[in-house]
């Protein structure tokens, strides 16, 4: 939708035009998974696609959510905004509402608020975090409380947890916050120091595989993977002590592995987060000197290690992974984002596009019998307003 057409939409919800017009984009991930929550660094960018939020302040003592996507109005009192709901997506631009009461900020007015997103939803592309930055983002302007982009993206990520009881990291807020055009930010989740690194890929695109999988990103399975990574933090650390398993190499992995003896998939969960690190560190090295192949191998090396010892992938990502593998011009795929279905994404050379999305799109309707869609990648900035 265009930018007049929101507009028009925000006038025919409320009877009167919006005071501003903010957007925040999805992310896709190239390197780093399910690292962010153990200390360790990624490599995300952030999309051209994303969420729109308009709002004006109304005067009143009630602040109203509408999504283009809902038929109805949810209208709460300002008393009302520390609770989540049941109403699932109304939960993340509550959840930001409520994290700027925690930090002592008083909403003394009320706003009408509409919401628009390009991001598909479920896809592992982090349309929640686009949703609660833009919310952040929208209110940090309006209330004018001057929190940088990292406290913003630190307060969706807060959201995400407080309200929508998914305990994530902080890589999909801070890459929604802090991206810039035609850039990766390689982040240290551990200090939040971050790096801009030009993503320039002469002849070579990113390519999105959306596999519509039915299985989404569900709190219970994500979860789960956060306290096997704890557990193996604390079986770790009776042999050496460490805040996180990011903290150590691979080679000092090695030395301490036999403490996870007892509990064979902590030991896993740890084998992969110990080598994504390393991965990371490797692929963006490799990327900065233009070794983009070894940046590939580096991709395809991490789905590995999310199939075999993660095990976050399944049939339609591994196979949608595997299928790109084969074809020639293909510099590099994996699963990108929390996994369980969602999106994969490849480095691809331009000449090679139309036969992998041919090639690929067949051989995965194929074996899982969904049609899957394509999408050429385009590196977009972080949050902003737009008017
Ligand atoms: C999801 C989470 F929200 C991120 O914090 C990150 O852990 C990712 O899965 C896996 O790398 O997107």
């Amino acid at each position: 939708m265009k930018i007049e057409e929101l507009k028009q939409a925000f006038v025919e919800a409320y009877g009167v035009a919006p005071d501003a017009v903010y957007f925040s984009p999805g992310r896709v991930n190239l390197i780093g998974e399910h690292t962010d929550y153990n200390g360790g660094s990624v490599f995300p960018c952030a999309l051209s696609f994303g969420t729109y939020l308009l709002l004006r302040k109304n005067g009143g003592k009630t602040v109203k959510f509408k999504s283009l996507n809902q038929p109805e109005i949810t209208e709460l009192s300002i008393d009302q905004l520390t609770t989540p709901l049941d109403k699932v997506w109304v939960n993340y631009p509550l959840g930001v509402f409520a994290q700027f009461i925690k930090r002592g900020v008083e909403i003394s007015e009320g706003f009408d608020i509409l919401i628009w997103g390009n991001v598909p939803n479920g896809a592992g592309l982090s349309s929640s975090a686009a949703l609660e930055v833009v919310t952040a983002y929208a209110l940090n302007d309006q209330l004018g409380t001057g929190f940088n982009r990292t406290v913003l993206a630190q307060i969706g990520q807060k959201a995400e947890h407080e309200f929508a009881f998914v305990n994530c990291g902080i890589m999909d807020q801070f890459a929604s916050a802090n991206g810039a055009k035609d850039h990766a930010i390689h982040l240290n989740c551990d200090t939040l120091e971050f790096e801009l690194v030009p993503v320039k890929l002469e002849g070579v695109k990113i390519l999105i595989s959306n596999t519509h999988s039915p299985h989404k990103l569900d709190s219970g399975a994500y979860n789960q993977r956060v306290a096997e990574c704890k557990k193996a933090v604390e079986l770790i650390s009776k042999v050496r002590p460490i805040k996180n398993l990011a903290e150590l190499t691979e080679d000092e992995f090695k030395k301490v592995e036999s403490a996870l003896e007892s509990d064979p998939v902590a030991h896993k969960r740890a084998r992969h987060v110990v080598t994504e690190v390393q991965r990371t560190s490797d692929a963006v090295k490799a990327l900065k000197a233009g070794e983009i192949d070894k940046f590939g191998q580096m991709m395809n090396a991490s789905h590995v290690s999310l199939r075999d010892d993660y095990e976050v992938t399944g049939l339609e990502l591994d196979t949608m992974a595997e299928e790109a593998w084969k074809i020639p011009g293909v510099i590099g795929s994996r699963m990108t984002g929390g996994g369980f279905g969602g999106c994969t994404v490849s480095l691809v050379k331009e000449e090679a596009i139309d036969i992998f999305i041919e090639k690929v799109g067949a051989a995965y309707k194929a074996k899982t019998g969904i049609t899957p869609d394509f999408y050429v990648a385009e590196i977009g900035d972080g949050a902003c307003k737009i008017g």
